[in-house]
């Protein structure tokens, strides 16, 4: 995979260089380009921002230096022959949530390219003439404000990135993570069994399999319905045992239709 991001802080894109990703690329398995968009402005002072048409606060990011630096990342395909629009993600609070069913999507594509703005945004021009030559998917981690796309950049190439294959030294360790299934992990312990005067469950300590694997999938259904709620609306309990049902039973879920169904509680109403 090619992954081409452009930023006005390219060495906020520096921890790319470490860890899992880092060899990655060291290995080839991932071409990771970082541009620096104040390369492509043609002013004195390498103006990248001016102030918003029809007021209010904060800058907008001017379009020219984007279509340049865009164009400059399209032009180094030419010739490679008949390959698709590759992907414009433009990381934003307004954008579509970005999910780990994403992540995987995106780790299927030729090229990713990451438009870094600040939170004010990018001149809107720019996002309907890149459409042109790109697929463009407007993006967010989630409902809290950054100062720009980078850190949103960080994450979301990390997450693709170990999907890519080889990536991940040992595949198995992506199947069994949280929200694969749609539900959260279960916990997990290591030696010593006795810590401080607390012990690990005892029946991660009986060698009985089946035992051990009914009891971190309990654990999911109870993690899911303490922390994450949400996630239970869209869990397919169509293939629950009577075992599972009765811990949802508990947590206070009945199974209708396939489907987790919150019980009403006295006095909720
Ligand atoms: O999540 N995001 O992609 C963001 C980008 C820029 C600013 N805030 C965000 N949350």
């Amino acid at each position: 995979m090619r992954i081409d991001v452009v930023s006005i802080f390219p060495e906020y894109l520096a921890p790319l260089e470490l860890s899992l990703i880092g060899k990655a690329r060291q290995d080839g398995l991932l071409q990771l380009n970082v541009h620096d968009l104040r390369s492509f402005t043609t002013d004195r002072h390498r103006t990248v921002d001016d102030t918003p048409y029809g007021g209010g606060a904060g800058m907008v990011m001017k379009p020219e230096p984007w279509a340049k630096a865009l164009e400059e990342i399209v032009g180094a395909r030419a010739g490679e022959g008949g390959a698709a629009k590759p992907i414009l993600i433009v990381p934003s609070p307004a954008g579509e949530r970005f999910t780990q069913s994403i992540a995987h999507e995106l780790a299927e594509e030729e090229q990713l390219v990451f438009a870094c703005g600040r939170y004010e945004g990018i001149d809107e021009r720019v996002i309907e003439w890149a459409s042109e030559h790109f697929t463009v998917r407007p993006m967010s981690l989630g409902d809290y404000v950054l100062n720009g796309g980078e850190v949103a950049v960080l994450a979301m190439v990390e997450a693709i990135g170990r999907l890519l294959p080889g990536v991940v030294g040992n595949p198995e360790s992506l199947v069994e993570e949280s929200h694969s299934d749609g539900l959260l992990e279960y916990p997990v312990y290591t030696k010593p069994s006795s810590w401080r005067e607390r012990e690990v469950p005892a029946v991660l300590l009986s060698g009985n399999h089946g035992k051990i694997a009914q009891w971190r999938r309990h654990e999911q259904f109870r993690r899911t319905a303490e922390r994450r709620p949400d996630l239970l609306a869209d869990f397919d309990a169509s293939t629950l045992t009577r075992a599972d049902r009765e811990v949802f039973a508990e947590l206070g879920y009945d199974v209708v239709d396939g489907r987790l169904e919150r019980r009403v509680l006295d006095g909720d109403a």
